[in-house]
């Protein structure tokens, strides 16, 4: 399958994220992307290519045009202050508190964000843009017929609402590529998560949609990340009331837990009559990752990848998390390869 690679990813390169109460250089580093090619490449999945630059437009549809136009400009607002070391939030909202947006930098970076792990850098909107146009350039092979496509997102974006950031993720990579498969040509279509963490960006995205289906497996939100979102019982609302499914599992989760999640998956995009499947793919469920407590093996990648390939339908596969770095170009691979029946 055609794979899709922005080099541009690299200007995203935090110092610091705040991660057990220190602050410590980012799991979500350039090398991810960079094993993930090699190793991808090694394997001969399929021609390389770099994205096609697409507008504002497609970006705009899932996102708030003020949220865009806040990441764009940031980072020279924050240097203006004479700062020239990564832009994070200090606080948020609490209880009772108002979500009436700040003027100035220090709080407009607390109203569109919910975590402090999340680093802006020189580069980060330039390698945010590449990363949506990553998604969309393999959205735009699938709309074109082909039968899949894996685009090598980085940075990832599950995470990213449409007007916050947070988790790693600032533009919502998956949601962009299934508004995208929406808007060309595929009425129905399942966005399947099975990053560790819960997808809370593209789940608050189309929560109250009937046409994109959102179904994730992830850890349960009582015991990680992003922790207050998740829960099995957000079936969505209005007329996307029945179209999310959560599919949280307790940590220690092995396949003979996670494939009967996976069954549960299966079983929801065929009732759906789904069209066309949009796979955030996160690596993160891996036993050795180093911030996660799941306990896959590469092999049950290759099995997740042939049970999705199983659903016959043209399947867009996106990077997501994984962050064990000598193991996630094995694991993504073993999907890749399951997915192609080899
Ligand atoms: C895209 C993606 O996978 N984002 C994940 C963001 C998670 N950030 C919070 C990490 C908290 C890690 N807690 C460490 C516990 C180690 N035992
Ligand atoms: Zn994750």
């Amino acid at each position: 399958m055609d794979v899709i690679y922005n080099p541009d990813h690299v200007l995203q390169n935090g110092k610091v994220e705040l991660i057990n109460g220190k602050l410590e250089p980012p799991v979500e580093c350039p090398q991810r992307a960079d094993s993930v090619l090699e190793a991808v490449r090694n394997a001969g999945i399929g021609q390389v290519s770099e994205p096609e630059k697409f507008g504002l437009d497609p970006i705009v549809s899932v996102h708030d045009p003020d949220y865009v136009d806040f990441l764009a400009t940031i980072w020279d607002r924050w240097t203006e202050k004479g700062r020239s070391w990564d832009a994070l939030p200090l606080n948020w909202v609490g209880r009772g508190m108002r979500h009436i947006k700040p003027e100035t930098v220090d709080g407009q970076l607390s109203y569109y964000s919910f975590d402090a792990g999340t680093p802006i850098t020189a580069g980060t909107w330039k390698a945010v843009k590449g990363s949506a146009d990553t998604a969309l350039t393999g959205a735009k092979r699938v709309a074109n017929g082909a039968r899949s496509a894996f685009s090598l997102c980085r940075p990832p974006g599950h995470h990213a609402s449409r007007d916050y950031y947070g988790g790693y993720c600032f533009l919502n990579n998956a949601a962009i590529a299934g508004q995208y498969l929406r808007d060309n040509g595929f009425g129905r279509v399942v966005i399947l998560d099975v990053d560790y963490h819960h997808g809370n960006g593209t789940q608050s995205i189309f929560y109250d949609r009937d046409d994109v289906l959102f179904v994730s497996i992830h850890a349960d939100p009582l015991q990680e990340f992003p922790f207050f979102i998740g829960h099995a019982d957000e079936t969505g609302e209005g007329k996307g009331k029945g179209y999310n499914l959560n599919l949280p599992l307790r940590r220690g989760a092995d396949w003979s837990v996670y494939s009967k999640a996976l069954e549960a998956a299966y079983a929801k995009i065929r009732d759906f009559g789904a069209e066309a499947v949009v796979v955030s793919l996160g690596v993160d469920t891996y036993e050795a990752d180093p911030i996660s407590h799941f306990k896959l093996k590469t092999d049950d990648y290759a099995r997740i990848g042939a049970g999705i390939a199983a659903l016959d339908l043209p399947t867009h596969i996106i990077m997501e998390g994984g962050y064990a770095l000598d193991a996630i170009g094995r694991n993504v691979v073993a999907f890749l390869n399951g997915f192609e029946g080899r």
